[in-house]
């Protein structure tokens, strides 16, 4: 069996947290891990809807992922979350949902720079241009986590690396 809790993935846009949080869910599903993804593709389009990027919709949005993520905890499903997540206040918010240790913070660090030249969707360039108000890193703030549990720099790791790391802190923690 495992223990179910949320590995919380944060990061820039184009940081890799959704591919990161895929590449395990693959990995813990050949391990007979349940696992379940929340992402911008099924909770943005769907529950989210109603928010933007404004700052009070960004904490709303987080807020309400946090409380979906306690469900799926509660329903003994490993959740992974793939947010930006801005602000400290509301990981920590988050984190104050669920047991001591069920909480998992990820942080997904790349350099901004990194990120911009990464661009695949073409935000950043159209952020740049003024497209886009209150982009992350450009024209709104990402606060850093500060102790995070884990730190991924994907401008230095593979994926197959980071996904090695992340099934490490979880087999030493004895959570699967
Ligand atoms: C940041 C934005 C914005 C603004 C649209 N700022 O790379 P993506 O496209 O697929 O991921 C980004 C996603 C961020 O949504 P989150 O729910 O993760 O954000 S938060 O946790 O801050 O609420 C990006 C796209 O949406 N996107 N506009 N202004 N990212």
């Amino acid at each position: 069996g495992h223990k179910s809790c949320i590995l919380w993935f944060t990061g820039l846009s184009g940081s890799g947290k959704s591919t990161l949080a895929n590449a395990l869910a693959r990995a813990l599903h050949e391990q007979k891990v349940r696992t379940y993804v929340l992402d911008g593709d099924n909770i943005r389009h769907g529950l989210n809807k109603d928010l933007g990027f404004s700052p009070q919709d960004r904490v709303e949005n987080i807020r309400r992922i946090g409380e979906v993520a306690k469900l799926f905890v509660d329903a003994g499903i490993m959740t992974l979350t793939a947010f930006i997540s801005p602000y400290r206040a509301d990981r920590e918010q988050v984190r104050a949902l669920v047991e001591e240790g069920e909480f998992i913070e990820v942080y997904v660090k790349c350099p901004l720079s990194e990120c911009e030249q990464r661009d695949p969707k073409g935000l950043y360039k159209r952020a740049r241009a003024g497209e886009i108000p209150h982009f992350t890193g450009i024209s709104a703030p990402y606060e850093e986590p500060e102790n995070p549990e884990l730190i991924i720099e994907t401008d230095r790791v593979s994926v197959e690396e980071a996904v090695e790391q992340l099934i490490r802190y979880l087999k030493d923690r004895q959570m699967i």
